[in-house]
């Protein structure tokens, strides 16, 4: 048997759960709506917009790409970090009242490296309040104790798909990107990854199936539960594997 992943490193938004549509789009127009903007992301218009990752640069780009109309105040800036701020407020709070489900197989996979001694780490291109929510009511209370590294918004000047969190992170970990596994859902994501040396397994969602994913290692629907198999779309065989669990993954690495 191939020796197993030193750790796995995983992106939060679209991959630990599907967070964009239905979370970080509607905290977005409430907090336009209670600064009294005209700004209103419908669900196409936000797939476009994710292009940009990190909130504060992706509505700087959608005023500079699709509202020529609008002035920007002489505190632009500081508008972008009271609106960011709001939004952060209103994601927190959706995801505390209403909640949003962690992707068939994350929670097997995390549970299957914790009792294996597989360390885990987050690395993300958003802001540490909405991660510590996410981990809070989607996974455990004590979620957050489960990472040795949370890597998470503006830790790296840099965003992904530059490769620097991921950078911050093994170096955080200690290891080598040959040791580890990284999961992301995203194109920059991908990029992100590849780019400090890391074998990926993406799972594609309803806002990135359409993505170029050619050098992922792997290209899920998802990771696979019981009762619920995974299809793989892209990438290496795992001879027929239902669930994406720890041996597959070392021999995913072994086979690099
Ligand atoms: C996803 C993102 C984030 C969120 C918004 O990052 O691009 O920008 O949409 O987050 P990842 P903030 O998939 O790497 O987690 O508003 O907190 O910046
Ligand atoms: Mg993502």
């Amino acid at each position: 048997m191939s020796p197993l992943p030193k750790a796995l490193l995983f992106d939060v938004d679209g991959t630990l759960a599907d967070t964009e549509r239905d979370g970080h789009r509607v905290a977005f127009n409430r907090a336009f709506a209670e600064a009294g903007l005209d700004w209103v992301w419908d669900v196409p218009l936000y797939g476009e917009l994710l292009a940009v990752t990190g909130g504060k640069e992706r509505m700087r780009h959608y005023v500079a790409r699709y509202r020529p109309d609008y002035h920007p105040p002489v505190d632009y800036d500081d508008l972008i970090v009271r609106l960011h701020a709001a939004k952060t407020r209103h994601y927190t709070a959706l995801l505390a009242e209403s909640g949003i489900p962690l992707r068939p197989g994350v929670r097997r996979l995390l549970d299957e490296a914790r009792r294996r001694g597989v360390r885990l780490a987050i690395v993300t291109t958003t802001t540490p309040a909405n991660v510590s929510a996410l981990l809070r009511h989607a996974l455990a209370p004590d979620a957050e104790q489960w990472f040795d590294v949370i890597a998470a918004g503006d830790v790296v000047a840099a965003k992904k798909p530059a490769p620097d969190i991921y950078h911050y992170v093994l170096r955080r970990l200690g290891l080598s990107p040959r040791q580890c596994v990284a999961f992301e859902d995203s194109e920059n994501g991908l990029r992100a990854a590849l780019a400090a040396g890391l074998a990926t397994v993406v799972t594609v969602n309803e806002y990135t199936r359409t993505h170029d994913f050619r050098d992922a290692a792997l290209v899920l629907d998802h990771l696979g539960e019981p009762g619920r198999p995974c299809r793989v779309l892209a990438g290496a065989s795992v001879n027929g594997v239902a669930q994406i669990d720890l041996v597959a993954l070392g021999e995913l690495l072994a086979g690099r």
